[in-house]
C-alpha cells in the first residue's frame, strides 16, 4: 500500500521535540499515518513579499511534512479574499455577506495550480491523496491537468448548500465540475449530501445515480457523508483531570455555587454569538429566578481579523455583553464573562465539565466539534445538558440534545431554562445515549472509513438513505417522553427534543 498524502490549506509543523497539535485533523490522521507512513502537504502559514518557490521538508514523530510559503498578494486574493469572503459565507447560506471579486477568484485558482505543481514534485505513483476543505476544491482538477492518476479524495468540512444557494456564486458551475476530478467527495451529514447531490445535478446537468454517484469521462465520483468525530475517551480523561487543576478549581470557586452555562468557539458570524447573547438576555428577562443564580462563560478565540465582517462582529458582541452586564449585574455577580481569546484545550475541557449547560448554537455549521467535546467532558453520574442548534451538523447524530432554532431568542432561553431544571435521571439518560454513540464512532473510525471508501473497500450499495433514516429516527430513552417536567417544558416551548421524524428530517434538508 502506498503512502497517505494529506493536503490541507494550513499545515502546522510541530517544533522539534514538541508533540503534534492535539486537535482536529492531526488526531484524525495519526493512526492512518502510523500504519502506512504519510506526508502532509500545505501552506506553512508564512507570508512573504517574494517567497522562495520551493517545498520545505521536515520530519516529526514519524510524519513527513512538506510546506510552501505564499506571497502577500496570493494570501490576500486566495485566502482572505475568495476563500473567506466569497466561499465561506456562501457555503454557510449567508449570501448577503458574500463579496465577490473576479481577480480574487482567479487568484484562488492560481494558488491551487501552484499547490498542485509543487505537490507533483513530491508525489510517488502509488500515493493516495486526501484533500481537505473549501480552500482547495480545484486542487484535484489541477493535479489531473498535470497528469496525476492517483486516487484522490476530497473532504468538505463545512455545510454544502443546495444549488439555489450555491448558484449565487459567479462561476459556481466550474467549482462543482472541479469536484468530478475526485474519486470520492465526502461531506459531514446527509443534509450536506443532499445539497451536494443537488448542486451536481443542477450545476453540471449530469445524472446523479441514487443521489451519490456521477460518471464523467471514464471517472466515477462517489459522494458520501462521513460525520467527523472526536477522540472521545481521551477528551473525557483530559476533562476529568482538568477539574483537579488549580486554575479550573479557582474558576469553580469564583462561581460561588451558581450554575454555569458555557460557550466556546472561534469568533465567527456563523457561530451565532450575538443571537446567543440575546437568548441569554431573554433567559434573565423571562425567568427572573435565574438572575444571580447562573453565570454564562463565553470563550471566543479571535479569527480572520483581516476580513471586515469579522471586525463588525467583535464590536457587536462586546456591546451586547456590556449591555446585559449593565442591565443585570449585582455587586457580587457578573452575568456574562467574556474571554476573547483561545484557551488551552485541557482548561477548556475542565470548563465544559463544570458547566450545567453547553450552549452550542451556530446559525450553520458543518459539524461542530464543541458539541461533541462538551458531551465527552461530562461526569456521567452528574452530566450537564447540551443545548444545540438544529443547523449544526452535529444535530443529525445527537437527537438527545435540546435542539433549538438559534435565532429564536426566547425559544433558546426556554431551552436553557429547561436544561437547568432537568432532573438527574433524564440528564443521565440523554448524556448516556450521546456518549455511547460518540465512543462507537471515534475520529479514527472517521478517517479509516473515508480511506476505505476511497481505496475501494467500501460495500457497493450506497449507504446514504438507510443511514440517514436510522439517524433521524434515533430516540432518547422512553422515560423522557412525557414524564419529566423538563421535557414537558421543552415540549411546550416548541423545542425539538429527539423526535425528528422522517417527515421533519426531510423538511430540514
Ligand atoms: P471550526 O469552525 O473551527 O471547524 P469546530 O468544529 O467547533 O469549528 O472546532 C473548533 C475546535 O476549536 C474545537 O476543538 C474547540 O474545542 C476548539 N476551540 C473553539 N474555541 C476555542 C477557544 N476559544 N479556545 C481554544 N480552543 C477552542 C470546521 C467546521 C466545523 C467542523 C470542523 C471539523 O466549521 O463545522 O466541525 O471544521 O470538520
Amino acid at each position: 500500500m502506498g503512502r497517505l498524502v494529506i493536503v490541507s490549506n494550513r499545515v502546522a509543523v510541530p517544533k522539534r521535540g514538541e508533540a503534534p497539535a492535539a486537535g482536529g485533523l492531526a488526531v484524525a490522521v495519526k493512526e492512518a499515518f502510523d500504519s502506512r507512513g504519510g506526508l502532509w502537504f500545505g501552506w506553512s502559514g508564512n507570508v512573504a513579499a517574494d517567497p522562495p518557490n520551493v517545498v520545505r521538508h521536515a520530519r516529526r514523530a514519524g510524519v513527513d511534512y512538506a510546506v510552501v510559503d505564499l506571497s502577500q498578494a496570493a494570501y490576500d486574493g486566495f485566502y482572505a479574499g475568495y476563500a473567506n469572503s466569497a466561499l465561506w459565507p456562501m457555503f454557510h447560506f449567508r449570501l448577503a455577506l458574500m463579496s465577490y471579486d473576479r481577480g480574487q477568484a482567479e487568484c484562488y485558482r492560481a494558488v491551487n495550480r501552484f499547490y498542485a505543481e509543487r505537490l507533483m514534485t513530491v508525489l510517488r505513483p502509488d500515493d493516495t491523496i486526501w484533500v481537505h476543505d473549501y480552500q482547495l476544491i480545484p486542487l484535484g482538477s489541477a493535479l489531473r491537468a498535470l497528469g496525476s492518476r492517483h486516487r484522490i479524495g476530497f473532504f468538505h468540512h463545512i455545510p454544502f448548500p443546495p444549488w439555489a444557494v450555491f448558484s449565487a456564486l459567479p462561476g459556481g458551475e466550474d467549482l462543482i465540475r472541479d469536484l468530478l476530478a475526485y474519486d470520492l467527495v465526502g461531506v459531514q451529514t446527509h443534509r450536506d449530501l443532499a445539497g451536494l447531490s443537488d448542486c451536481m445535478a443542477q450545476g453540471t446537468g449530469m445524472k446523479v445515480r441514487q443521489g451519490c454517484e456521477v460518471r464523467f469521462r471514464g471517472r466515477r465520483t462517489r459522494l458520501r457523508a462521513f460525520p467527523i468525530a472526536i477522540a472521545t475517551d481521551e477528551f473525557a480523561a483530559v476533562a476529568a483531570e482538568s477539574v483537579r487543576t488549580t486554575e479550573v478549581k479557582r474558576f469553580a470557586t469564583s462561581l460561588a455555587g451558581r450554575s454555569l452555562i458555557v460557550g466556546a468557539e472561534r469568533l465567527d458570524y456563523t457561530k451565532g454569538l450575538p443571537e446567543r447573547l440575546r437568548a441569554f438576555g431573554a433567559l434573565l428577562e423571562h425567568f427572573p429566578e435565574r438572575r444571580n443564580a447562573v453565570t454564562y462563560l463565553q470563550i471566543a478565540a479571535r479569527s480572520r481579523e483581516d476580513v471586515e465582517s469579522y471586525k463588525d462582529l467583535k464590536r457587536e458582541i462586546e456591546t451586547l455583553a456590556g449591555r446585559i452586564n449593565g442591565d443585570y449585574s449585582d455587586a457580587d455577580w457578573t452575568p456574562v464573562r467574556y474571554v476573547g481569546r483561545a484557551v488551552p484545550r485541557d482548561t477548556l475541557a475542565g470548563y465544559y465539565r463544570l458547566a450545567q449547560v453547553g450552549l452550542v448554537t451556530p446559525l450553520r455549521d458543518g459539524m461542530n466539534l464543541v458539541a461533541k467535546e462538551y458531551v465527552a467532558a461530562q461526569d456521567p453520574e452528574n452530566p450537564g445538558v447540551l443545548v444545540l442548534s438544529r443547523f449544526a451538523g452535529a444535530a443529525e447524530g445527537m437527537p438527545e440534545a435540546l435542539l433549538v432554532n438559534p435565532i429564536d431568542a426566547v425559544g433558546v432561553a426556554e431551552a436553557m431554562n429547561a436544561a437547568l431544571a432537568m432532573p438527574i435521571e433524564e440528564r443521565r439518560d440523554r448524556h448516556g445515549a450521546m456518549f455511547r454513540r460518540l465512543r462507537e464512532n471515534g475520529v479514527a473510525d472517521w478517517a479509516s472509513s473515508f480511506l476505505r471508501a476511497l481505496e475501494g473497500e467500501e460495500a457497493e450499495a450506497p449507504p446514504a438513505r438507510a443511514a440517514a433514516l436510522s439517524v433521524f429516527q434515533a430516540r432518547p430513552p422512553s422515560r423522557n417522553a412525557a414524564t419529566s417536567s423538563a421535557s414537558a417544558a421543552a415540549g411546550s416551548a416548541g423545542i425539538h427534543v429527539a423526535d425528528l421524524s422522517t417527515a421533519r428530517a426531510s423538511r430540514l434538508l
